[in-house]
C-alpha cells in the first residue's frame, strides 16, 4: 500500500510502500504523479535500482532528457548521468561539483526540466545535503510589492552569460555547446499546470534581464527574491542515505547542492525529464 507522508504541510512528501525496482501499476504511478504535483518534492527510501530501473521509473514523468553536455553518462543509458567526487584512473567517474547554487534545472531552455530524479548510490555520512525550496509557497507568502515587481514580467535567460563564473573549474562552453542553449524568454511568474498555483521561475545567474530593467538592477532584484524564497520555512534539506530516491519539479522549486568532506565518496545516479510545453504566464 502506497503511504504518502507530507514533510511540511503542502511541500515535500515521503512515499513508502513501493519498490521502484518492480513493475508499478498505472494506478500507483498516477498516485505518485498526483503527489508530485501537489508536494513538489518526493522522497523514497531504501530503493535498490540499476540505471535501467531508474530510467524506467523516470520516463513516467515526461520525456527523458539527454544533457547538452552529454558526458558522465552510462554508455548503454545516456539518459542516466552520474554525479560524483570519486576518481578512477585519475578521472572523475561522474559530474564533479554541479549545482552548488540555487537553480531550477534546464530553466534556460525552451522546455524546462520537469522531474529531476536522483538516486543515492554512495552517500557521505554527513554533508552533501540537497536543499530544495518551495517556489509556490514562497510566492504566495511574498509581500505584495515584491510580487508586483515580478508578476507579468518576462525574464531573459542566458545560460552562457555567467557560465564561466559559475563553473570556473570547467572548460568554457565551446561555440557548438553554446549554440545548443541559445537565450530564451520565460514568464517570471508562471502557472504550475498540475496544481493551478502560481510559481516563480528563478535562477539568479541565468537571468540576464527582467522586463525593462538593466542587467545590474535585474541582478539586485533577483538576489532579493532568491533571499526571500530560500528562507528556512520554504526549504527542505535532504540528508542522503544510500538507496534514497529524491525527485523535484523544476517549475515550482529551486535546489542547491551543499559541500561535504571529500574524504567521503558521493555517487548519485540522475535522470531528468522535461515539460512538453513552454511555461505559461500566470
Ligand atoms: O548534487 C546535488 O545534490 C544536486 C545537484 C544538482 O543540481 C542536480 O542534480 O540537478
Ligand atoms: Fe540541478
Amino acid at each position: 500500500m502506497l503511504n504518502i507522508q507530507p514533510i511540511k504541510d503542502e511541500f515535500g512528501a515521503e512515499i513508502g510502500g513501493v519498490d521502484l525496482s518492480q513493475p508499478v501499476s498505472a494506478e500507483t504511478y498516477q498516485k505518485i504523479d498526483d503527489a508530485f504535483s501537489r508536494y513538489g518534492v518526493l522522497v523514497f527510501r531504501d530503493q535498490d535500482l540499476t540505471p535501467a530501473q531508474l530510467s524506467d521509473f523516470s520516463k513516467h514523468f515526461g520525456p527523458l532528457h539527454v544533457h547538452h553536455l552529454a558526458e558522465n553518462t552510462y554508455s548503454d543509458h545516456p539518459e542516466v548521468r552520474v554525479l560524483s567526487n570519486v576518481k578512477k584512473k585519475g578521472r572523475y567517474i561522474g559530474q564533479y561539483r554541479g549545482g552548488h547554487y540555487w537553480h531550477a534545472d534546464l530553466i534556460f531552455c525552451e522546455l524546462i526540466g520537469r522531474a529531476t530524479i536522483l538516486h543515492g548510490v554512495e552517500c557521505p555520512p554527513e554533508g552533501g545535503d540537497t536543499l530544495v525550496c518551495d517556489m509556490r509557497g514562497a510566492f504566495e507568502a511574498m509581500p505584495q510589492d515584491m510580487k508586483d515587481k515580478l508578476d507579468g514580467k518576462v525574464a531573459h535567460h542566458d545560460h552562457a552569460y555567467r557560465y564561466n563564473i559559475l563553473y570556473p573549474e570547467r572548460p568554457p562552453l565551446t561555440p557548438e555547446q553554446a549554440a545548443k542553449v541559445p537565450p530564451v524568454d520565460h514568464p517570471m511568474v508562471c502557472f504550475h499546470p498540475q496544481s493551478g498555483r502560481k510559481s516563480i521561475l528563478l535562477t539568479v545567474p541565468t537571468i540576464r534581464t527582467l522586463g525593462d530593467l538593466n542587467e545590474e538592477d535585474t541582478e539586485t532584484l533577483m538576489k532579493e527574491v532568491e533571499a526571500f524564497c530560500t528562507q528556512p520555512q520554504f526549504v527542505y534539506a535532504h540528508k542522503w542515505r544510500k538507496g534514497d530516491v529524491v525527485m523535484w519539479d523544476n517549475l515550482c522549486t529551486m535546489h542547491s547542492a551543499t559541500p561535504f568532506d571529500e574524504k567521503y565518496d558521493r555517487i548519485i545516479n540522475r535522470t531528468q525529464t522535461v515539460y512538453e510545453v513552454r511555461p505559461q504566464a500566470a
